[in-house]
């Protein structure tokens, strides 16, 4: 993994802060999640907790969204904040590797299924992968995810070139 890697988390917080792989690794085990499968079986790999990053960088109270920003691809999601919260994890790695950039690496999020049923606004498509940057905003901010089949589909051939 690129050794500069940082996720930076800011916005509606008192601490943001940049994370490295390090840091995400050193969260308390009560923010960790040690195997996602235990969330969805068909995914692999160890987690940090959304809560584990809100607590760090105390999130405020006028939160409403999260946004989700990866740079290397620019693919962007906002959010509602509140049905994800206490269910989103950052998968960051793999049998005690960093996360490889063809599992969505160095960070991806993850929002097990049932949560995401729950709300027209939240889909499979806001797992964002190459998370570079996540930003806590009252309102919703920039979002180019898919809107249709089509585009939908002309998203994953450009993903799996
Ligand atoms: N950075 C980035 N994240 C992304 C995408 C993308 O193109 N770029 N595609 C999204 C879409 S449309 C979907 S459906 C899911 C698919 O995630 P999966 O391959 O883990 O099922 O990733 C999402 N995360
Ligand atoms: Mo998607």
């Amino acid at each position: 993994m690129d050794k500069n890697y940082r996720l930076r988390v800011d916005g509606a917080v008192d601490d943001p802060v940049s994370l490295t792989y390090e840091d995400l690794a050193g969260f308390a085990p009560s923010f960790q999640i040690t195997d996602v499968s235990q969330l969805d079986p068909s995914r692999r790999g160890s987690a940090v907790t959304l809560e584990g990053i809100l607590a760090r960088v105390r999130v405020r109270p006028d939160a409403r969204f999260l946004g989700l920003h990866s740079g290397s691809d620019d693919f962007h999601a906002s959010i509602p904040l509140s049905p994800v919260r206490h269910h989103a994890v950052l998968i960051y790695c793999v049998d005690g590797q960093p996360l490889a950039p063809s599992a969505g690496g160095p960070v991806r999020l993850f929002i097990p299924r049932s949560v995401a049923c729950h709300t027209g606004e939240i889909d499979e498509c806001a797992n964002v992968k190459h998370l570079e940057h996540i930003e806590l905003t009252r309102e919703k901010g920039h979002d180019n995810r898919p809107i249709d089949d089509a585009e939908h589909e002309r998203l994953h051939q450009r993903e799996s070139r």
